[in-house]
């Protein structure tokens, strides 16, 4: 029997950003509870939610200091209950983000660990000798800095890959996985449907006296050893009907299939990370269309049949693809769409990204909220470059891009109070009213496309495979079951750009299912308009 979430589609929601329903400026579960039927409009199977855990909010959630309590910003334990009913009464499910890697410093067990040598949650953290002038190594933190913070009291350094307040957790150490695994069935227990693993590749580490050659977060990307504890989630996620979706960097196209596998694999998909690529100059960078295509054609190569991809543009992490790797229209918003979500995996949109939501233009670091982000700040002012151009730097690329407050409305909608981030001021003419008005919005080709991509098995089980595969700017490809075959053929340029479609395409007569422009035509030779997308069927 098909599993569920592989003919689902997921929906990725930035709780702070999306819909504040007690007018403090910041979104809230009762805020999603309220929208539930917009996404049911949309299509969507299951949501995901970025952390909604108690938090110092040092990293947005991403710093758990209690995981079996709700941030109060964001409502009650009742509330996620309530949301959870509701969200079940329309068929749509719900996973959380597990963040295991590492917890805040205010946890109890940091606070602990912290009070001294002999503490009985020493352990549960990484700790190892070290002076204020020495680290116990050299090795880099992913938002900067060293991965060590060194502590007078107890002369050791404690380890952390992302910030200072963000200790990693000693997955060695047995007793604290048997705590993180009764949490994990507890939450399950709860009656969620799943979750994202955060940064689950990073949970084992290298000996501290590993080298560094080439790659610098080698000593803590998907470690040998991992695999132990991989199996043993496995075995409690194995025992509930749910979906696990693996963050997990550094595990590469040829094994993930093996991470993945529906029988043996650890979890049942994985978020890769390759596809981000960029090209230009820090600060001007745009997305590198050619490696975006490139990389996603190798893992959907790589992943059949045994794996199963989880399927993305945009997130909470990266800027708009509609303005990285699109020119803010709403063709290149459907474009992008049609290219991804008609591949082999299942499908996440981030908030937003259904209306070709854009880059927000920021003008004053007081704007700026990520936490890499102002590290990268303070690291440019400190080498002596001006503020203006640090901003620039820095805002280029910055995660925050995404997580500016969703457009309900042309005034933004999200909440009648000064909301937390800034609204992009184009909500006015990128907004879900004026949206579901429009027949031809982004919105609208978004609830077509994901109609389609249900309504034909081959979207769901077909193999793939690349046409065209050395055109730089034009992404086609084919999914084929059996005797079905569908043609997805996507112009990523905002240039007209002239194919020749390959004989099996036009050998027989083909239907075309859907395009983002009112007259697309199917010839052998054509000219694709800018950012032109047309799926088609053979007509058999
Ligand atoms: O991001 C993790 C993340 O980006 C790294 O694990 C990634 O593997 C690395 O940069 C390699 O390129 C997640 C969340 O999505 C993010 O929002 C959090 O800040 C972070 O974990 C810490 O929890
Ligand atoms: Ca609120």
């Amino acid at each position: 029997m098909t599993k569920w979430w592989k003919n689902a589609v997921g929906y990725q929601i930035y709780p702070r950003s999306f819909m504040d329903s007690n007018d403090d400026g910041i979104g809230d579960l009762k805020g999603i509870q309220a929208k539930l039927t917009y996404l049911k409009e949309l299509g969507i199977d299951f949501i995901w939610l970025n952390p909604i855990y108690k938090s110092p909010n040092v990293d947005n959630g991403y710093d758990i200091s209690d995981y079996q309590a709700i941030n109060p910003e964001f409502g009650t334990l009742e509330d996620l209950k309530d949301l959870l009913a509701a969200a079940h009464e329309l068929g749509i499910r719900l996973i959380m983000d597990l963040v295991v890697n590492h917890t805040s410093d205010q946890h109890p067990w940091f606070i602990e660990s912290k009070k001294g040598k002999d503490n009985p949650y020493r352990d549960y953290y990484l700790w190892a000798d070290a002076t204020p002038e020495k680290m116990p190594n050299n090795w880099q933190s992913f938002f900067g800095g060293s991965t060590w913070t060194y502590d007078p009291n107890t002369k050791q350094a404690y380890f952390h890959v992302f910030a200072k307040e963000q200790p990693d957790l000693n997955w060695k150490n047995p007793a604290m996985r048997e705590n993180i695994y009764q949490m994990i069935r507890w939450w399950l227990d709860f009656g969620i449907d799943g979750f994202r693993l955060d940064a689950i590749s990073h949970i084992q580490k290298e000996p501290w006296d590993f080298k560094i050659t080439s790659n610098p977060w080698a000593p803590f990307m998907n470690v040998a050893g991992i695999e132990t504890y991989m199996a043993e989630l496995r075995e409690i996620f194995r025992s509930y009907d749910i979906m696990t979706v693996g963050e997990a960097s550094g595990v590469n196209s040829k094994t993930a299939p093996f991470w993945t596998d529906e029988e043996s694999g650890y979890i049942d998909m994985i978020f890769e990370l390759e596809h981000q690529v960029r090209t230009g100059e820090p600060g001007s960078e745009t997305g590198d269309l050619l490696g975006f295509k490139k990389v996603l054609s190798r893992w959907q190569k790589d992943m059949q049949p045994l794996g199963w991809n989880a399927l993305y543009t945009d997130n909470h992490d990266n800027p708009r693809s509609n303005s990285t790797f699109g020119n803010e229209t709403r063709e290149s918003a459907t474009a992008l769409a049609t290219a991804y979500m008609l591949l082999r995996g299942t499908p996440f949109i981030y908030q937003g990204q259904e209306l070709g939501m854009t880059n927000f233009p920021f003008e004053s670091i007081e704007e700026v909220n990520a936490t890499d982000s102002l590290a990268a700040y303070h690291d440019c002012l400190n080498k002596g470059i001006p503020p203006e151009e640090a901003l620039r730097l820095i805002t280029h690329w910055t995660r925050d891009h995404s997580r500016t407050p969703m457009h309900w409305t042309d005034f933004g909608g999200f909440s009648t109070n000064l909301p937390w981030m800034k609204i992009n001021p184009n909500t006015d003419k990128i907004n879900v009213v004026l949206q579901e008005a429009d027949p031809f919005s982004p919105l609208n080709y978004y609830k077509k496309l994901i109609a389609l991509r249900k309504s034909l098995p081959v979207f769901l089980n077909g193999s793939y495979h690349i046409e065209l595969a050395k055109h730089p700017k034009v992404w086609a490809y084919t999914r084929k079951l059996d005797l079905e075959e569908a043609y997805v053929l996507t112009n990523l340029s905002d240039q007209p750009q002239s194919v020749t479609l390959p004989n099996r395409w036009v050998n027989a007569p083909a239907m075309i299912l859907l395009a983002n422009y009112q007259d697309s035509s199917w010839k052998k030779t054509m000219t694709l308009r800018p950012f032109e997308a047309v799926v088609a069927k053979k007509d058999a």
